[in-house]
């Protein structure tokens, strides 16, 4: 039996990559923080608890003792660093405290894998976000396109990705990024934009709620589904040659056409409820984002299952589901 630990077990994507890697049979070890919010927890993981090849324990990334512990405990095969300060507005608002998660946090941990289970295979969490105001001629992001970071967040995920090169070569450890584009659930937390359009329409059409405040409405993105973006992340891990691949559905949607597609299904007009509030605009956006992860295709054998149409009816039937109950 494989054994996996995850960091960010409690989020989006690694509640996803527990559920997908304990159907493969694997016993998951993972962090929590003291002072995560149970109500994730109890939409995300708890439903895993009782599977007893899981073992949630307390941790932070920021407390390289408890890491070490729990390292030294587990003896894992594969490590996936998932836990981040994941929004990227925010970090304009807390770029340390988004530096030491993201950037520092990734080299200590680094060392403490390095130092007690080196054999381990180990999965960055890197973003499209590293691209920044960086496209290709042909509208696209890929492996090659040249990172020029437009956030904190941004630039502290492009240290993490260029220390996990550097830990790779230096010390022949077996590290693998993976340079996701956005990816949604109902699981994503509910100040992401898909999911704070799909609630306030919802919200709007039961007449709970009687506007929608955003930011840009102009700038563009690669949506995929959470579910299908962990099997990647996998997948990336069992290959024998370290990597680093774009995961991606290479259709790019403005955050204007997701409020017209959502609106629209609800009957609803979205120029009559859409403001727009200053205080969501970042400092500096970044305005489009299309990647090509044909790379990741043809290594891989992986594809994205969940088309856009079907991942946004899941989350709106998620939240009229709340909504009623
Ligand atoms: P998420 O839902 O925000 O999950 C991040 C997790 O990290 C949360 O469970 C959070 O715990 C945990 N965390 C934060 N600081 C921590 C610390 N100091 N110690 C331990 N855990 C900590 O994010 P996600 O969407 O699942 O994304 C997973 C990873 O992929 C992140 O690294 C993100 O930056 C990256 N990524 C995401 C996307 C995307 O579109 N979703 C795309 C590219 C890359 P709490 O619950 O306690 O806050
Ligand atoms: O949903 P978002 O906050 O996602 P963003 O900034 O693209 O970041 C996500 O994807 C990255 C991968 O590229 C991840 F690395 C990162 O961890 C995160 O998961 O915003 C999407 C777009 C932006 O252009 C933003 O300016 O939506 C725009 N937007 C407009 N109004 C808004 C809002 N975003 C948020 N969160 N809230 C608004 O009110």
């Amino acid at each position: 039996m494989k054994k996996a630990f995850i960091t960010g077990i409690g989020g989006q994507d690694g509640s996803y990559l527990t559920e997908h890697l304990l159907n493969l049979n694997y016993e998951v070890w993972g962090i929590i923080r003291r002072n995560s919010i149970p109500e994730n927890q109890e939409s995300r993981i708890n439903h895993l608890q009782h599977n007893k090849n899981l073992h949630c324990v307390y941790g932070d990334l920021l407390d390289t003792n408890s890491i070490e512990k729990i390292l030294m405990e587990c003896q894992p095969d594969e490590i996936y660093n998932l836990a981040a300060q994941s929004h990227v507005r925010i970090s304009f608002d807390i770029p340390q405290l988004t530096v030491q998660t993201n950037a520092l946090a990734v080299l200590n941990l680094l060392d403490s894998y390095r130092k007690i289970c080196p054999n381990a295979k180990f999965y960055q969490a890197s973003s499209s976000e590293m691209f920044g105001e960086s496209v290709d001629k042909d509208g696209y992001q890929r492996e090659t396109t040249p990172f020029k970071p437009v956030s904190p967040y941004g630039c502290s995920k492009v240290f993490a990705f260029n220390i996990c090169k550097n830990y790779r070569k230096s010390y022949n450890l077996p590290i693998y990024n993976g340079i996701l584009f956005n990816h949604e659930s109902k699981r994503r937390g509910s100040n992401f934009v898909t999911n704070k359009i799909i609630k306030g329409a919802i919200l709007i059409k039961y007449g709970k709620q009687k506007q929608l405040e955003l930011g840009n409405l102009d700038s563009y993105r690669d949506w995929g589904h959470s579910k299908d973006y962990v099997k990647a992340m996998h997948k990336i891990l069992q290959q024998d040659k370290e990597l680093d691949l774009v995961i991606s559905t290479g259709d790019t949607r403005s955050v204007r056409d997701l409020c017209k597609i959502v609106f629209n299904k609800l009957n609803l007009d979205y120029t009559k409820y859409v403001i727009q509030n200053e205080k969501y605009l970042r400092p500096q956006e970044l305005p489009y984002l299309k990647g090509d992860s044909q790379k990741a295709r043809e290594i891989l054998n992986w594809e994205p299952e969940i088309s856009f149409e079907d991942m946004i009816n899941e989350m709106m039937e998620h939240w009229e589901n709340i909504l009623k109950s």
